[in-house]
């Protein structure tokens, strides 16, 4: 059935559920020496490439493959468009390598037309800290597709991982591969709803009309949280503290040091956006949200061109209510002019969809780790990772 995934050291479905398999690598790390020195072979009219995202011509070209041939809702209706400076960031983190980030060429026409990326995250499992790659941003061009390319660049990442020594990977998909260590569900709060319905991204409910259903999602102009501030430099010690502690709570979560966080939650415009509460009183951070920003093009439509959506990040309260703290990102995504705030059922986020009044999307997210088996299929709660 998975003619690819099956040869994989990745959980197989006949093996779900059995508890005498050990958690941990599947297969044991080979000697540097033993992994492929060469590039997997391509069909003969293609060509790999390194991409150097820091050049702005190459940036351009994998933003206009993905902005055409990247991942799109069931009905076709809508496709990612990741900006190239969020593209940027997130192929930039601490301790990157460019290797990773490969493309494939037609030879004679040097069109780019197939991408995959890894980067290098220090990911916890249970107890264990494990070196990853993340993987993202896999795409074959529209014309290309079924053709088996897929499982090629899955093998030369994979190799140029191996040959970094590390041996594990983190993914998500929207597609059942063998097999996800959890599955999660997308909820949208709709900010714009009158351009949500215009596009069909929503629907007007039964016996709504459409300045009800406007009403029903009004929000406040300001926040309500004393302290409520957007997150600076000199914050990053204290975030990585509350971070850390928080995220040790879930059995899959991300090892965030100092560097990371500084990457990963410093507010980059239209990127990312962080804002914490510190204490009027002891000055202490004690809550923190973030967000990621992915518009996506809305295909065919006469009157719009993009759907701007925010998409939860990680969140972390311990004196505000998270409710509340979440309430008070509604209302800055909305000044912002965001349409749409997007949020997975992971970590605590349950605990706040349904009365800040998000609804359940169709699709279902896939979680999977590469090489690393988990003994049982987590909860989304018990999951504390967001990739992008
Ligand atoms: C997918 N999304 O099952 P079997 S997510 C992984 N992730 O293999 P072909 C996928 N595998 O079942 P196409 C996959 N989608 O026969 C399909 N597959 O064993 C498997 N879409 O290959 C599939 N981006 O080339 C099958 O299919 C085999 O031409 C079929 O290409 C697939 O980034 C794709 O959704 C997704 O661009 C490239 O449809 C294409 O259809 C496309 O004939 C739109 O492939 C964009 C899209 C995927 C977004 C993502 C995470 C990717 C993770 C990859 C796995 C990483 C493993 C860890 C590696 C490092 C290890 C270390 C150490
Ligand atoms: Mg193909």
């Amino acid at each position: 059935r998975h003619k690819f995934w099956e040869t994989q050291p990745v959980g197989q479905f006949k093996d779900v559920g059995d508890p005498s398999l050990p958690e941990g690598p599947i297969e044991p790390p080979t000697p540097l020496s033993e992994v492929k020195q060469e590039p997997y072979n391509l069909p003969n009219l293609y060509e790999w490439i390194t991409c150097d995202m820091n050049s702005e011509d190459m940036c351009t070209e994998v933003y206009n493959l993905l902005t055409n041939n990247y991942v799109e809702d069931d009905e076709n209706m809508f496709r990612f468009n990741y900006s190239k400076e969020f593209l940027r960031w997130a192929l930039h983190p601490p301790g990157y390598f460019k290797s990773w980030h490969i493309g494939v060429r037609v030879k004679s026409s040097k069109k780019l037309v197939a991408f995959i990326t890894g980067v290098p995250a220090r990911i916890r499992a249970r107890d264990a800290v494990v070196n990853m790659a993340e993987i993202n941003f896999l795409c074959v061009h529209k014309k290309l597709r079924s053709k088996r390319l897929a499982p090629v660049m899955i093998k030369e990442v994979t190799r140029r991982v191996h040959l970094e020594n590390i041996w594990q990977a983190a993914y998500t998909a929207g597609v059942v591969l063998p097999t996800p260590i959890s599955t999660c569900q997308y909820w949208h709060r709709s900010l714009n709803p009158k351009k949500l319905i215009d596009v069909g991204f929503s629907r007007l409910g039964a016996r709504m009309t459409m300045s009800r259903t406007i009403k029903l999602y009004k929000l406040p102009d300001s926040t309500a949280t004393p302290g409520f501030r957007k997150m600076e430099p000199h914050d990053v010690p204290a975030v990585t503290r509350l971070l850390r502690n928080y995220l040790s709570q879930f059995l899959v979560a991300p090892d965030f040091d100092e560097d990371d966080v500084e990457h990963w939650l410093l507010p980059r415009d239209d990127v990312v956006d962080s804002y914490l509460v510190e204490s009027p009183e002891t000055h202490e951070t004690t809550d923190f949200v973030s967000f990621y920003t992915l518009p996506s093009s809305i295909l065919g439509n006469q009157n719009y061109s993009t759907l701007k959506a925010a998409y939860s990040y990680y969140n972390v309260s311990t004196k505000t209510p998270l409710l509340q703290l979440m309430n008070d990102t509604l209302i800055v995504t909305k000044r912002k002019d965001y349409d749409v705030f997007n949020a997975l059922d992971v970590m605590q986020n349950e605990s706040f969809l349904k009365e800040l009044k998000f609804g359940p999307g169709d699709g279902k997210l896939h979680y999977y780790l590469y090489n690393y088996r988990i003994n049982h299929v987590l909860r989304p709660s018990e999951l504390g990772l967001v990739l992008l």
